[in-house]
């Protein structure tokens, strides 16, 4: 990507002698578009990824925006759905209904849905940990409302490779998890014939701290170990691959994400000839999009409509088959009904007023364009290579590889990255936000009374027989599909589900690598030699203990701040995503340390910082919280006795300054 990127400016002419640059959208290699007619036939799916504690929230939500236009339903669930752990489940408690719709049985399924024509509206639900019992209550759901499971349209997300690397909501070991994703790829093409059985996504590497092209690269190299999967089961690509789709993120590198998505395009269409696919339907690669939440600022929110009005316009001047637009109150908390109406509209004035509809991929034949497109192509190509190199893929996957590059772009990322324009910097004239607040003790025993309910109205022996079938066939290796769905149709709950497999494949606690490079920042020297001074003259490092708490399992943050502070020289022990609470508690108990450190992006920030101060003695250890923090969380956290609060916008030197400071007043 040299000459664009280096200059700013395009300079030289571009060889336009490639064939796939005079190829028409609709045709191979796509690089246009899928579809000949695009958006002119079929405008983009507006689909807002959404989900508020209870299933009869969010089913209200949802009918709300399907009136206000919105045409097609995702669906957000809590951390623990994605993890498998029902809502009772103790290691549960403080997440439930935080960061989307609680679902532990298939009774909940139908009241998520109850009233929405399922035959006509498609829905996509972002499932990876949790994808077997979460797709068989969908199925059972539906069909227990009347539609036949070949009426049913939509997309599971499906893409458990990307969750080692970024975004953490993974149950089992990379291998078994991949072989059951390709259960569901098998089971869905035979049950579910308009389903898309993945959403191979690239999102989440992006908002983690790699550059779109890094995105891609990653992205197909995923979606290849899934194609060789999918050929060693015997299954042909030439059906399988009409169903796989995938989920870039939109951010504001304007040129080079319409880039992107034309390049991906045609690097997906040469991955499948390669692999022997001639079906013209399954060589056209289809896309949702989302703009991006890493981009958003929450210092000033309004101007967060314009980043992703930009951003939005990239993934459709891409071709993008589908489409969520984030809320300008996303960077502080979940949006509110007023945030999540514009974001809406954002998509619906571009639709309706601007005639971007109108024109078949307008930037094709820019001399800009075209070369970013090849530049996009020719990196994508040259990364694939590195990454398949040694052991290959999984491997690397399996190694936290991935992973730790992911962390060590962050890194890079954080000193790249240019300040925020904030038009509205007044403290008077802040805009004032309301993001949507959960209640989560509300959510929680709603969840335990539906549980007690079903638990008493099932036949618990043919439950039982179900998870031991089950846990049989898991250990035989055969599909396992159709033996979830009957243990969900006996109403087994998600979390049984979940426990049975596990004890044929436990739960995975990945290795984490932290970085120990130090940012090279003026600000970081300063802190360096002032750590410097206090070890002088206490004659000792300072020891932090710093944790993810709960099942959040964005950990770009944490993992950045620890690195930094471990660079620095302070005496660092990190527990990392997932680690339970009660090993949280006994490493306080039993360690000495005079700083606690604790980040949580995903709304569960007070209720963890009660449950932290708890367990510490405030006279000789500070406990401080990082993540997304909303300004009305800032005088509870105080009360609690947090003794330093920080945002994602928070400079880390100021962070490590006040470590120290801490120290030294106690
Ligand atoms: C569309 N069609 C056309 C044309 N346009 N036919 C001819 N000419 C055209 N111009 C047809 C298609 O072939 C298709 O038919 C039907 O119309 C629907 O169109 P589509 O393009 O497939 O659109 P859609 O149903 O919306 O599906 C879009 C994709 C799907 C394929 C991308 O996978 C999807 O909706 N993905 C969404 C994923 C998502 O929401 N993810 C949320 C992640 P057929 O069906 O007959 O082929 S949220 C994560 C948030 C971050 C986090 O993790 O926290």
């Amino acid at each position: 990507m040299s000459s664009v990127r280096a200059k700013g400016i395009y300079k030289s002419l571009p060889n336009l002698a490639k064939s796939w640059q005079s190829s028409e959208a609709g045709q191979a290699p796509f690089v246009r578009g899928p579809y000949r007619t695009m958006y002119q036939q079929k405008p983009w799916t507006m689909r807002q990824y959404a989900g508020f504690s209870s299933a009869d929230a969010t089913n209200e939500f949802f009918k709300k925006q399907l009136e206000n236009g919105q045409t097609g339903l995702s669906v957000a669930f809590d951390l623990p759905t994605h993890l498998g752990l029902d809502s009772t489940d103790e290691r549960a408690q403080y997440d439930v209904g935080k960061t989307g719709v609680a679902i532990d049985s298939v009774e909940d399924m139908k009241r998520l849905f109850d009233g929405i024509d399922l035959s006509s509206v498609s829905v996509s639900m972002t499932m990876n940990g949790a994808i077997m019992p979460i797709l068989a209550c969908y199925i059972v759901a539906a069909e227990e409302a009347g539609y036949a499971s070949s009426s049913l349209r939509g997309t599971i997300q499906n893409d458990i490779l990307k969750e080692f690397a970024v975004r953490n909501t993974f149950i089992h070991a990379p291998k078994p998890s991949l072989e059951m994703s390709i259960d569901v790829v098998e089971f869905s093409q035979k049950k579910l014939p308009n389903f898309n059985t993945m959403s191979i996504s690239g999102y989440h590497f992006q908002e983690g701290g790699a550059t779109p092209e890094l995105e891609l690269a990653l992205t197909l190299a995923h979606a290849k170990v899934y194609l060789l999967a999918c050929q060693k089961r015997g299954l042909d690509l030439n059906t399988i691959a009409r169903r796989l789709s995938f989920f870039f993120a939109s951010g504001m590198a304007f040129f080079k994400e319409i880039a992107k998505l034309r390049a991906a395009r045609k690097l997906w269409h040469d991955l499948l000839v390669e692999l022997g696919v001639t079906d013209e339907q399954a060589l056209r690669m289809k896309m949702h999009c989302q703009t991006s939440g890493v981009s958003l600022n929450a210092e000033s929110p309004y101007d967060n409509l314009t980043r992703t009005t930009v951003e939005a316009m990239a993934a459709v001047m891409g071709g993008t088959q589908s489409l969520h637009t984030n809320s300008f109150d996303e960077a502080i908390a979940l949006p509110s009904d007023f945030a999540a109406s514009l974001a809406l509209g954002t998509q619906q004035i571009l639709q309706q007023e601007t005639g971007l509809i109108d024109v078949v991929d307008p930037w094709g034949g820019s001399y800009m364009m075209e070369t970013l497109t090849s530049e996009m192509i020719d990196y994508v190509n040259s990364t694939l290579i590195s990454l398949e190199s040694g052991e290959g893929v999984l491997a690397k996957v399996e190694q936290g590889d991935i992973a730790f590059f992911i962390h060590q772009q962050a890194m890079q990322q954080a000193q790249l990255s240019k300040p925020f324009v904030t038009s509205i910097s007044d403290q008077q004239d802040k805009p004032q936000v309301s993001p949507r607040v959960i209640h989560s003790e509300k959510a929680l025993e709603s969840q335990r009374l539906s549980i007690n309910k079903l638990k008493l109205v099932r036949n618990n022996r043919l439950v039982n027989q179900s998870l031991e079938k089950l846990k049989e066939k898991a250990l035989s290796g055969q599909n396992l599909m159709p033996y979830v769905v009957a243990a969900i149709k006996h109403r087994a709950t998600v979390g049984e589900v979940t426990e049975a497999l596990c004890q044929i494949h436990p739960r995975f606690f990945p290795q984490q690598k932290i970085s120990n490079e130090l940012l090279d920042s003026e600000d970081l020297k300063t802190v360096r030699s002032r750590y410097q001074q206090f070890m002088n003259k206490n004659g000792r490092a300072l020891k932090v203990l710093f944790t993810k708490v709960g099942l959040d399992g964005h950990d770009r943050g944490a993992k950045q701040v620890v690195a930094t502070l471990k660079a620095v020289g302070l005496d660092v022990t990190y527990l990392p995503v997932l680690t339970p609470f009660s090993e949280v508690q006994s490493m306080i108990q039993n360690h000495h340390f005079d700083v606690v450190g604790i980040s949580s992006l995903a709304g569960a920030h007070l209720d963890f910082s009660k449950a932290v101060f708890s367990c510490i003695d405030p006279v000789k250890t500070a406990l401080i919280v990082g993540g997304v923090i909303p300004d009305h969380d800032f005088e509870s956290l105080e009360k609690i006795g947090i003794e330093g609060i920080f945002t994602r916008h928070s400079e880390i030197g100021l962070v490590v300054n006040r470590i120290i400071e801490l120290v030294e007043a106690k």
